[in-house]
């Protein structure tokens, strides 16, 4: 198993369907979204295809589409096609394999990589980054889904790989936490590319990114994150 040596595993779990699912959850929240900004007929992209919409009105508003973004990111993970990952079988399995630990709860939550919100890209950082005895530093092991194929031109997630016993340092407000750039210079990084169908699982403290975006079309994931 890479996960021991490396920090993080590529696996296949996941159905077709079960991806669909996924990509209609978001696409209804978008939606509902969409209506309750209340934005003029035609500018909310109606009818678009979830990978291409929010990149549409994102060109046209930025500041809409960082609005109905964020609404996505409240609830989507909400919606039963989505929210059956907490405690679902295989990925608790994979999880507990990782670990030799049982996971104790799930996180979920929806994110997005899209090209004309680079702000809202996910900078350097490991998911538990302060060992500060709160809730969520209790997180061990993270499971990352991309909605698509990911590679270097659409967005995917660069890692250094290794396992380490405790998060680099971040600096920045909690929110907007980050590793700077420097503090990663000579460590080897690595920019997993996923087919469709596959996920990563990745160890709390290994420091990640999202790439930027290249592509015209906005990479959706779900993320869970697992306490043990
Ligand atoms: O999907 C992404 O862009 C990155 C997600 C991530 O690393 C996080 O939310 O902690
Ligand atoms: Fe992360």
């Amino acid at each position: 198993m890479s996960y021991e040596s490396e920090g993080y595993e590529v696996v296949s779990f996941l159905t077709k369907a079960q991806l669909e699912g996924f990509r209609l959850a978001i696409d209804s929240r978008l939606e509902a979204a969409v209506l309750e900004a209340n934005v003029p007929a035609g500018s909310g992209f109606p009818g678009e295809p979830v990978e291409s919409r929010l990149e549409h009105i994102a060109r046209v508003d930025r500041a809409l589409a960082d609005k109905l973004l964020l609404s996505v990111y409240r609830s989507a993970h909400l919606d039963a096609r989505i929210a059956f990952l907490d405690g679902y079988g295989k990925l608790r399995t994979f999880a507990e394999d990782f670990l030799r630990a049982p996971v104790r709860s799930f996180t979920i939550r929806v994110r997005a990589n899209v090209p004309s919100l680079p702000g809202r890209r996910q900078n350097w950082h490991s998911d538990v980054s302060v060992l500060d005895g709160g809730e969520f530093s209790e997180v061990r092991i993270a499971c990352w889904i991309p909605l698509m194929s990911v590679d270097a031109g659409n967005g995917a997630l660069e890692v250094v790989p290794g396992k380490r016993a405790f998060p680099m340092a971040h600096e920045g407000d909690p929110d907007k936490h980050t590793i700077r750039e420097a503090d990663l210079e000579g460590h080897g990084k690595r920019v997993i590319d996923c087919a469709l169908g596959t996920a990563v699982f990745l160890d709390a403290f290994v420091p990640h990114r999202a790439i930027p975006n290249l592509s015209n079309q906005v990479r959706w994931s779900v993320v869970t994150w697992m306490m043990a």
